[in-house]
């Protein structure tokens, strides 16, 4: 394991995964446009059975810059200055360049498994945020690899400082639809080709797994472009981003638009104990996890101070400014905006400090980006000028281009595609209940098919697609592969809490801490009243209504 970065450079590489794994997010009227950007299939090319013979291979909207064998174990570095992993087996690195418009640059890589040890698949891979770079797409490409994949992924399009970055978009029409939707569905036409061009055996099935942006990118794949992939994994979708960069503005202002009311991560274990204390026990097993915090009926205000601001207590404001990040923001008339977060996991590393109270919380950042380069188009906008009306609107007017939040998913089910979605109830980024409002209104729109066709798996004490006091990793991919292949729609999967996440994310050698199935919404685990409530065995999937 020479090389092998120590877990907290693996941490330090993989913070993007949590801090940067945002989207953007609705279309119609580009539709016909889309229609219009298909490339007519081309003849395949001849095989080439030499990785590095790879190079210069013809595409329809570009070519393959580099093509060279990387060895199991070799540190791949997919930006230049980032932190590498090592290889996880032996696979030939395409590096593509495609220009399907003047001003369109999108790099895309390929990662081929030799012949031998491919498993006959595509993996395709979300970016996170604004995209920009390879880190986050690198790591679910790594994990396909490893399994005999062939992955890929794309930076979307534009070169930024950070996947919190959107400084590339105004004046970039085209840029902005390379990372609304024309990128990842390049990148599935550039791998679909390279790997005729590679293997003597044909593609047998496509799978495709992003979170965050990448779950909004997944969602994009299935409304758009449903010939794209057999089988798709979206977790903690970022949309519709209009309204998603919207409410972060609106919660941006209810924390940090009082100076009274913004709360030092200090103050934020007294939330999750106080709720903790309410609410965890109720689902039958005391684990510092509440099982579903839909129904946790915790109010901040029984910890209101008596006197003053004290550490041990929330001033009136800041009280007032938790009750509107747990309700989640409301209109000018009073009604909700979009959903709120819920209580639990106040003090997680990671969840409300990253996101919603800490210094430079995430919310404010990714909004500000949002409404200074694709919608005002002024660098010097803050979230002091905000106004829900007026921005609101003019958001709306642009988010046809990167939004994907169509519930009609009447294409892609007919051809026999699979969805999956996800969401750590505990996610500060992006409200948990946003992606169970997007399930109902598929189930809702898309005909006969699609109960059979979808499933959703919300994941008690989560955080933001990854980490969190609740069990976490789990093989979605693998579900997907056997669903597309014709076993039972997945109806309980098994996840795993590690003592570092992101190391057994990534497949590196980490202790499991506990296992607990995830249940196909709307059921949920329940312990069994025997055994360890550390092992997934002992809980069954169970509907909601049942006492624990
Ligand atoms: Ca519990």
């Amino acid at each position: 394991m020479a090389g092998l970065p120590g877990p907290s450079g693996a941490g330090a590489h993989i913070r993007g995964y949590k801090a940067t794994l945002l989207g953007l997010g609705a279309l119609t009227a580009l539709l016909a446009g889309c229609a219009q950007q298909k490339a007519e299939p081309a003849p395949p090319p001849p095989r080439i059975a030499q990785c590095e013979g790879l190079t210069g291979l013809a595409l329809a909207d570009g070519k393959v810059e580099a093509a060279t064998s990387v060895a199991a174990g070799k540190i791949v570095t997919p930006d230049e200055g980032k932190i590498g992993l090592p290889a996880p087996a032996a696979f030939c690195r395409v590096q593509a360049r495609l220009t399907p418009t003047p001003s369109s640059s999108i790099r895309v890589e390929v990662w081929l498994p030799e012949a031998g040890a491919w498993n006959g698949k595509l993996l395709g891979a979300g970016n996170g945020g604004f995209g920009s770079n390879m880190q986050v797409p690198s790591l679910v490409m790594r994990g396909g690899v490893a399994k005999g994949y062939a992955a890929v992924g794309s930076d979307m399009g534009h070169v930024g400082k950070s996947d919190v970055d959107a400084s590339w978009a105004p004046g970039q029409p085209e840029k902005v639809r390379d990372y609304g939707w024309r990128a990842n569905h390049l990148a599935a036409a550039t791998a679909k080709r390279v790997i005729a061009a590679y293997y003597p055996a044909p593609l047998d099935a496509s799978y495709f797994h992003g979170c965050s942006d990448g779950g909004r990118e997944a969602l994009m794949e299935a409304q758009r472009f449903p010939d794209d992939y057999d089988a798709i994994l979206a977790g903690a979708p970022a949309i519709p981003w209009a309204r998603l960069a919207t409410a972060m503005a609106m919660n941006d202002r209810a924390v940090f638009g009082n100076p009274d009311s913004a709360l030092p991560n200090a103050k934020l274990p007294l939330l999750q104990k106080a709720a903790l204390a309410r609410c965890d026990a109720r689902d039958g097993v005391t684990d510092g996890v509440i099982d579903d915090p839909r129904s946790c009926d915790f109010d901040p205000g029984v910890l209101t101070c008596k006197a003053g601001d004290q550490p041990d207590c929330l001033t009136p404001a800041q009280v007032a400014a938790v009750r509107a990040l747990y309700r989640g923001p409301v209109d000018g008339r009073g009604k909700s905006f979009y959903p709120g977060y819920l209580p639990g996991m106040e003090a997680t590393q990671g969840a409300w400090d990253l996101w919603l109270t800490g210094p430079g919380a995430q919310h404010g950042k990714f909004s500000t980006e949002f409404f200074r380069h694709f919608v005002h188009g002024d660098p010097n906008w803050t979230t002091k000028d905000f106004r829900l009306d007026s921005d609101f609107a003019k958001a709306q007017a642009m988010q046809g281009e990167i939004n994907a939040d169509d519930p009609n998913l009447k294409p892609f089910f007919a051809k026999g595609g699979k969805l999956i979605l996800y969401h750590g109830y505990g996610d500060a980024a992006i409200p948990p209940q946003n992606t169970i409002d997007y399930y109902q209104r598929v189930l809702k729109t898309s005909g006969t098919r699609a109960a059979g066709s979808v499933r959703l798996f919300m994941m008690p004490g989560v955080s933001h697609c990854l980490a969190g006091p609740g069990p976490n990793v789990f093989d979605g991919v693998g579900a997907l592969d056997e669903w597309h292949r014709g076993g039972p729609a997945p109806d309980r999967l098994t996840a795993t809490k590690f003592d570092n996440d992101y190391l057994g994310f990534l497949g590196l050698p980490a202790k499991t801490v506990r296992t607990r199935p995830l249940c196909a919404y709307p059921q949920v685990a329940r312990w069994t009243g025997g055994g360890s409530t550390d092992d997934a065995a002992n809980f069954t999937c169970t509907d909601p209504s049942t006492q624990p």
